[in-house]
């Protein structure tokens, strides 16, 4: 029998290539993303990073008790994952400091409180599961398809990682187990989250090419 995470992935085909194909990430790979693009999109994914942080731990909060020491590695992923950013932000002269989120990022910060605060565990690692395998499939398309030196390697490096690859195959593991048995209508609650955080992963790609920003 096909796996929920499988499943997902099947019937997500249409935003999933949307997203690989996305222009931010091909443009990365060919090495022809102008700097002030890239660097938007540091700027937001830093904040982005940040705010993990606390959804994780509500997630944490709720998790089942063999779940929380993988939430407290998960979390000083994160912290060290920071320290990316500010390195590479400190080497390409990006200010990450006094930054507010653009409306895309806004929004899907919210979104992540809201499913960690107010929806179940179940719904929180769904979201969870779906933004880290949009990352990963993503960096790996560009891994693939990279042409030289990129002067962002080390993200790329970061998100195509064994380590990474483990973790994502972990999440989807996890999800897979958790739940198990749920009936039809739980299940299509879980599938309209992983899709709904498909469109906000294809959103923030687009934030960061349209130099997306509040109106005034
Ligand atoms: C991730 C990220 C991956 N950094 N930014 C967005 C917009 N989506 C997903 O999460 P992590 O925790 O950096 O691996």
């Amino acid at each position: 029998m096909q796996k929920f995470h499988e499943k997902m992935l099947d019937q997500s085909k249409q935003i999933w290539s949307a997203i690989l194909n996305h222009p931010f990430l091909t443009k990365t790979a060919e090495g022809t993303i102008p700097d002030e693009t890239f660097k938007i999109w540091m700027q937001q994914d830093y904040i982005f990073v940040r705010e993990a942080i606390p959804f994780m731990a509500v997630l944490l909060a709720k998790a089942p008790l063999p779940l929380r020491s993988n939430f407290i590695q998960i979390m000083v992923g994160l912290e060290q994952e920071l320290e990316l950013f500010r390195k590479n932000a400190q080497e390409h002269g990006i200010n990450l400091a006094n930054i507010q989120p653009s409306p895309t990022c806004h929004a899907y910060i919210q979104f992540l409180m809201n499913t960690a605060y107010n929806l179940s565990f179940e719904e929180g690692f769904t979201v969870l599961y779906t933004a880290e395998k949009v990352y990963l499939d993503s960096w790996m398309a560009v891994k693939n398809q990279l042409k030289g030196n990129s002067p962002w390697q080390s993200f790329i490096d970061n998100w195509t990682s064994e380590g990474f690859q483990q973790y994502v195959d972990w999440l989807a593991l996890t999800l897979d187990d958790l739940v198990a048995g749920q009936p039809e209508s739980k299940l299509k609650t879980y599938a309209d989250l992983f899709n709904l955080t498909a469109r906000y992963e294809f959103l923030f790609w687009d934030m960061a090419e349209n130099q997306e920003s509040w109106p005034v």
